[in-house]
């Protein structure tokens, strides 16, 4: 997936956005970048995700040993920028500014953010199925946002990257509440579905309701993933209209906030 990059110009040079990816964006759901970040930088977000997943085991109280081996394997881990600086700094990345600003607009904020490691399968249950984060949460700006899926090391199917599926992100799809995996799932079946097979500070850039999912992690080693995504401010869910996410201002007038 990697794409020929001009050795004289550093990404921040130029547009990062191509004309062919803004059509993929809008034509598929998404589209993949070339390297836009330094090994120096990938490795400070490795070593904090693995500190955030450590401290997420700890605090789980001894008494719920389940909860605990699902944390082990299949870590959940939202809002790392509370709980690391370096995490926090790192969503300010001029790369995601840059992104931010030619996707959205002049105004943006961070609404979500998550470490997305995922260890060695046991039971299949690293298996994420296939969903629109839509129907998680349903919000009023659905098309105007976009998440980012970094890979802080190489990404393949067999360790567990997650899968696009291409031209399904104006449709709501039908879900279903997966029991075991305590995940919605939708089907695929009618889409070209494409894996994020990635390079170290590689990304696939999609909207809020293409669908995604991924197989379980196949390989002895972690897969190491980071998900950013950003909106337009003053996103609100439709059940409650309540603000919804982070709520963290990246971009004002097209400058950081
Ligand atoms: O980490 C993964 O493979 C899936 C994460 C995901 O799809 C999500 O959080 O919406």
């Amino acid at each position: 997936m990697t794409q020929p990059t001009d050795e004289s110009s550093h990404p921040l040079d130029r547009r990062l956005v191509t004309e062919q990816q803004r059509r993929e964006l809008d034509e598929r759901g998404f589209f993949a970048t070339e390297k836009l970040f330094s090994d120096e930088e990938l490795a400070l977000v490795r070593q904090e995700s693995f500190r955030l997943h450590r401290a997420s085991i700890a605090d789980i109280p001894a008494d719920n040993p389940i909860h605990r081996k699902k944390q082990g394997i299949r870590p959940f881990l939202p809002t790392p920028q509370e709980r690391s600086e370096t995490i926090a700094s790192f969503q300010r990345h001029p790369v995601f500014q840059s992104l931010a600003r030619e996707i959205i607009g002049p105004d943006v904020d961070q609404t979500w953010s998550q470490c997305c490691l995922k260890y060695p399968d046991v039971g299949r249950f690293t298996r994420f199925p296939y969903h629109q984060d839509g129907r998680f949460a349903e919000i009023d700006r659905q098309d105007s946002g976009f998440s980012c899926f970094l890979a802080l090391e190489s990404l393949s199917p067999e360790n567990g990257t997650l899968h696009f599926a291409a031209g399904a992100h104006r449709t709501a799809l039908p879900h279903q509440w997966d029991e075991r995996l305590e995940w919605w799932s939708c089907s695929v079946d009618d889409f070209e579905v494409v894996p994020g097979t990635l390079q170290p500070g590689e990304m696939i850039v999609y909207r809020l309701m293409t669908p995604h999912g991924s197989p379980p992690n196949l390989t002895d080693q972690v897969r190491q993933a980071f998900l950013i995504t950003f909106n337009v401010p003053g996103v609100r869910l439709l059940e409650n209209g309540e603000l919804f996410g982070d709520q963290r201002p990246l971009l004002r007038d097209g400058g950081l906030a």
